[in-house]
């Protein structure tokens, strides 16, 4: 990968600016610099390396050289798009889904970030905002992939089993065109992100569907139930003992197996 291979693969789409970058710290903290900055809507920040990615909540996120996709889209929000700006992590992960869908393969949403195969993590979505004032101005939205084998990292790292798509596929399906195709879903799905079907799309992604979960939100808080779908804003509704109906805006989703 290259910048001059991606701007020819990604030249029909009406993307802003690309950058592209051997190895750097993490797409996203360059997103967030050039946001900040003077980046066009649909500029795009692609690394074949990152030394410092990270996911939620500062956790690392592990993107060994040619192996993973791990880029960054800065989207500028239209006023009619701004009430809706929790959804876009859902727009992220329907057209990650969607995409890996196309290669013959059936991936899961684990709310409100991870993208399963096989009940193992394949993609992990970070959102993240720039402020003006009261305002957003701009949304970064940060896509790691694990393409290759070696993009899966070791265990001791894990939180959560992983899995990559060539370990699903006979062979790693090339990174470019998985790049274009996650790139034009979302791009084909924006305009529908506030639409009633959008929000029936991410609710049949969901992993664990009327199963019983314990959702971690951080500090030994967490709360149990069975997801029953998701509120208009995105965020998760669960079932809990008692038949009520709990709202989780954050947390780790996990199954649980002896309910
Ligand atoms: C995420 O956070 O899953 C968000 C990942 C977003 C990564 C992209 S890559 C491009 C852009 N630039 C960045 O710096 N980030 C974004 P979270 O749900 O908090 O999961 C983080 C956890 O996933 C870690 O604590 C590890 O346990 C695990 N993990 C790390 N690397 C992984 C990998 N390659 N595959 C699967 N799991 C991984």
């Amino acid at each position: 990968m290259n910048q001059q291979e991606l701007n020819k693969t990604l030249s029909k789409l009406p993307l802003g600016s690309i950058r592209y970058f051997d190895s750097i710290g993490s797409t996203n903290d360059e997103a967030l610099a050039w946001a900040a900055n003077d980046a066009r809507d649909l500029s795009l920040v692609v690394a074949n390396e990152q030394t410092a990615g990270r996911g939620r909540l500062d956790r690392p996120w592990f993107t060994p050289p040619s192996s993973a996709l791990a880029f960054s889209l800065i989207l500028r929000p239209t006023a009619d798009e701004k009430p809706h700006l929790s959804r876009i992590v859902g727009l992220a992960a329907l057209s990650i889904a969607d995409t890996i869908g196309m290669l013959g393969l059936a991936p899961q949403v684990k709310w409100p970030n991870d993208i399963l195969l096989n009940g193992r993590k394949a993609a992990g979505i970070l959102i993240e905002l720039v402020w003006s004032g009261e305002d957003v101005d701009c949304v970064v939205i940060g896509i790691g992939v694990n393409v290759a084998k070696q993009a899966v990292p070791s265990t001791d790292i894990l939180r959560f089993p992983a899995i990559s798509l060539e370990h699903v596929l006979s062979e790693a399906p090339d990174r470019k065109k998985l790049l274009h195709d996650i790139l034009a879903s979302l791009i084909a799905l924006r305009p529908h992100m506030r639409s009633a079907s959008f929000m029936k799309s991410w609710e049949k992604s969901l992993a664990y569907y009327g199963k019983q979960v314990q959702v971690e939100m951080g500090s030994e808080q967490s709360v149990t139930g069975q997801i029953i779908g998701l509120e208009l804003d995105g965020s998760l509704k669960l079932s809990d003992e008692n038949g009520k109906t709990v709202t989780v805006r954050f947390g780790d989703v996990r199954l649980r197996l002896f309910a």
